[in-house]
């Protein structure tokens, strides 16, 4: 099964107060390009679908064009919450969509919802995770008491997790993995008590992460893996190629691979004059020029 594995659009997002809603448009339409080249069988969307819990109208739009648009081109799409999302709000119709092969997570209530799909080698379980905090975990069961830091909270959460015999099994989770790089944009808590061990996941054939913005690896492991998000939101990602990430479950196992996204109008010079304009305005617009090697060394100097 072939499975087209995103995160952290965050659509609506500003960098240093400018709207990056005419590039994430940009985005979406690669996005949309490689969904409908490449054929998932599943698209997994890992949370932070939009920048904040009350998105602006522009962004909710920009999020139902890419739903529809995905859901025409890939026959499954599940998707989670991530810390930025209210849960809530984009479980907006949920039940109505499962119809549609759109699966979102419900809220956090204590279960990991299980999604059923198959390939020629078997049943394939997508489990989905939203992000959760500890205090929600410690509120969903009576023996939950001393789960008070992220780590104890999803290794209690994985205790709901019932493996059917035979089936592969795929968690979609939006938590940060101790040993993975991290960014300026990511929002982590301070001293490091939001660390998930990543043998809390060690039982699940892939893991598709949202949370961190560099694509890679999730503490050193394969098939943990994060998207990363599709364009650079903060200075610390100058220079960082995005990419989505294409994963293959065979029989046993699932091998990754990367896309990266492409910049074909970018004109280094237009680009750095634009950068430019937007210093001398006292800001600082960060957008795809930043993958060329002249735009992130124009960032540093
Ligand atoms: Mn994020």
């Amino acid at each position: 099964m072939k499975i087209l594995h995103l995160a952290d659009l965050h659509f609506g997002k500003r960098v240093n107060e400018i709207s990056m809603l005419a590039e994430q448009e940009h985005i979406c339409g690669q996005i949309l390009e490689i969904a409908r080249r490449e054929r998932p069988q599943a698209a997994l969307l890992a949370g932070d679908i939009y920048d904040k819990p009350t998105p602006a109208p522009e962004a909710v739009q920009l999020f139902d064009y890419l739903l529809t648009e995905l859901a025409d081109a890939v026959p499954n799409v599940l998707l989670i919450a991530g810390n930025h999302d209210s849960a809530e709000r984009l479980a907006f119709g949920a039940r109505l969509l499962d119809r549609q092969g759109v699966y979102i997570a419900p809220p956090f209530a204590g279960e990991v919802t299980r999604v059923e799909l198959a390939d020629e080698f078997g049943p394939v379980d997508f489990w989905l995770l939203p992000f959760v905090k500890p205090l929600a975990v410690r509120r969903c069961y009576l023996d939950a008491a001393d789960a008070a830091d992220y780590d104890a909270a999803v290794a209690r959460i994985m205790r709901e997790v019932h493996f059917r015999p035979g089936a592969r099994n795929v968690l979609l989770a939006h938590q940060l993995v101790t040993g993975s790089a991290t960014c300026e944009s990511e929002e982590l808590a301070i001293g490091g008590l939001d660390n998930v061990d990543a043998a809390r996941f060690a039982a699940f054939d892939y893991v598709a992460l949202g949370h961190l913005h560099g694509p890679q690896q999730a503490g050193g492991q394969p098939k943990l893996r994060y998207a990363g998000s599709p364009l650079q939101y903060s200075f610390s990602e100058a220079g960082q190629q995005k990419s989505v990430t294409l994963a293959e479950l065979g029989a046993d196992g699932a091998v990754v691979a990367e896309e990266g996204y492409g910049n074909p109008d970018a004109d280094d010079k237009l680009l750095e004059s634009a950068l430019e304009m937007s210093r001398s305005a006292g800001m600082i617009r960060l957008s795809r020029c930043i993958s060329s090697e002249r735009c992130a060394a124009a960032l540093r100097s």
